[in-house]
């Protein structure tokens, strides 16, 4: 999609700090990290929201997550543990409409979150 951000970080056009990639997704630090670790896990094709996954897009989401496991021993994190967050709407605080998953880890993680 032409004026999604993350669409533009795929296609190379924004940079950004790759840590991990395959031919489904692509991991690269968020710009504004909340710990150590923050890496954001997004598909390679443009989904919104978790609403608008389709039936046929199901394992994009066990992708997602493989990959969350592959960030998590790039950065050590394995064994120690890390959170996975997903926001879907701008009620829940999502502000990029291009799903992705949150990878954050290497300080202590308080629950509930605020
Ligand atoms: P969310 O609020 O859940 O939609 O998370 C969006 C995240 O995207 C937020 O933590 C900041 C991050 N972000 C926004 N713009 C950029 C960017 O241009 N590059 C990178 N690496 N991260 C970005």
């Amino acid at each position: 999609m032409s004026d999604c951000l993350f669409c533009k970080i795929i296609a190379g056009e924004i940079p950004a700090d790759v840590v991990y990639e395959n031919d489904k997704v692509l991991a690269f630090r968020d710009i504004n990290a909340q710990a150590p670790t923050h890496v954001l896990v997004i598909p390679k094709v443009h989904i919104a929201t978790i609403e608008d996954i389709q039936p046929e897009q199901a394992s994009i989401m066990g992708d997602l997550f493989l990959a969350a496991q592959a960030v998590a021993k790039v950065d050590g994190l394995s064994e120690a543990g890390y959170r996975t967050v997903m926001n879907c709407q701008e009620g829940a605080g999502q502000s990029v409409f291009h799903i992705h998953l949150h990878v954050i880890g290497g300080r202590p993680l308080s629950w509930p979150p605020g």
